[in-house]
């Protein structure tokens, strides 16, 4: 029995998770779509912290300002009323024929004017809301053809196109920051920003880059054939690790999107393990205390109960990979090890504090080669203590 999730969990889920209908490329929907207040009532019971959406989550593209205005208002006060928090916005610049092509990449450039007005707009709505993270995922900035496009134009029409967002959002004194969300394809055959590290090299181009970091996500990291943990450290390191996206993912092949843990779970459990402990050997290095958002699909072979089931399991997930992860961690003996295998030496840099250089090279130091060549690291016993950790 896995206790209730509270506050303090931050957990949070988008509105087109439980929210979505099955459909498919090949099926249409096997469920009917609620209204999106009677979404956020259900995961609040649940003991959802938070929730997010995309605009046209909430009211359909082509809504006139005072549809929007009474439908928003209307999911407000729903998350007031339950006590939710409305933590991130995002936008749709993707499932409208008109970004066929990419919102802000769009070889067309009425199309990207168009595409960069609406997300000007989400950024209004996302300040309104209270949210503190603003997502953006091109999933239709791409291509399927290398010939079909100036990839150098592209590049810098997506960074022009952050840099005006940011700037927008300092200029109107939001308390906000914009989050990038990478994915290597789908629904674009290749899509831009394909990775953690592809968007750190966009986002340190960037005028306005103070703002603008990163929201990963376990199966598009995983679909390129990343190790997500690894991923999150290098945004932690940079700063930029401003939301995440959990979920689960089995290898390479389309986006799952299924609960978190049931995709590749001795990577679930790490990813646990720096979110909940931090890096063993930095005590001092950036922690992630954002929210715990699950961005995942309720299987189409699910109904209604199917859902609510499937949204539960992942904060289920969550709280039992915590509770390993720390019990990991405590235990004597795998402390034991983690010193035989030098994991607290790696936190000690390389060169002694005012050693310079000349100093370096100058120093006489005794090395045996041979017998550092031969020397035991450990590793499998450690990793097994986890396995032992986690199933045991
Ligand atoms: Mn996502």
């Amino acid at each position: 029995m896995v206790r209730k999730p509270t506050a303090e969990d931050k957990f949070s889920f988008g509105l087109w998770t439980v929210g979505w209908t099955g459909v498919d490329p090949f099926g249409s929907n096997t469920r009917d779509s609620l209204d999106p207040w009677q979404y956020s009532d259900k995961l609040a019971e649940l003991g959802a912290w938070g929730i997010t959406f995309h605009d046209n989550d909430v009211f359909p593209f082509d809504a006139d300002d005072s549809t929007r205005e009474r439908i928003v208002k209307q999911l407000k006060d729903a998350a007031d009323k339950a006590g939710l928090v409305i933590e991130m916005v995002t936008t749709n610049t993707f499932t409208h024929p008109v970004f066929k092509d990419g919102g802000l990449t769009s070889n067309d450039r009425s199309v990207r004017r168009f595409g960069l007005r609406k997300i000007l707009k989400n950024v209004d709505l996302a300040a309104e809301m209270g949210a503190s993270t603003f997502v953006m995922w091109g999933g239709r900035e791409g291509a399927e053809y290398d010939s079909s496009k100036d990839l150098m134009a592209a590049h810098r029409r997506y960074a022009e196109g952050l840099d005006v967002v940011a700037g927008y959002v300092k200029s109107q004194g939001y308390d906000m920051r914009i989050a990038l969300e990478p994915k290597p394809n789908e629904p674009r055959g290749d899509i831009f920003l394909p990775s953690i590290g592809h968007a750190l090299a966009l986002i340190s181009q960037l005028d306005n880059g103070d703002i603008v970091g990163l929201n990963p996500e376990v199966g598009h990291e995983q679909m390129a054939n990343l190790n997500y943990t690894h991923g999150l450290a290098l945004a932690l390191m940079c700063n930029k690790l401003f939301h995440i996206d959990l979920n689960g993912q089995k290898g390479l092949k389309y986006d799952q999107d299924l609960v978190f843990g049931h995709g590749d779970l001795l990577s679930a459990f790490f990813t646990v393990d720096l979110l909940v402990n931090g890096f063993a050997a930095s005590p001092d290095a950036p922690r992630y205390d954002g929210p715990i958002h699950f961005d995942y699909k309720p299987s189409r072979t699910e109904g209604m109960e199917g859902v609510w089931e499937s949204a539960q399991a992942n904060m289920d997930s969550y709280l039992m990979l915590a509770d390993k992860a720390r019990a990991f961690r405590k235990d004597p003996e795998v402390q034991e090890v983690m010193k035989k295998a030098s994991i607290f030496e790696l936190g000690e840099p390389t060169l002694a504090e005012g050693e310079n250089v000349a100093d370096f090279l100058a120093a006489e130091e005794p090395f045996d080669a041979k017998a550092l060549g031969e020397r035991e690291y450990h590793f499998v016993k450690l990793h097994q203590m986890a396995l032992q950790h986690l199933i045991g």
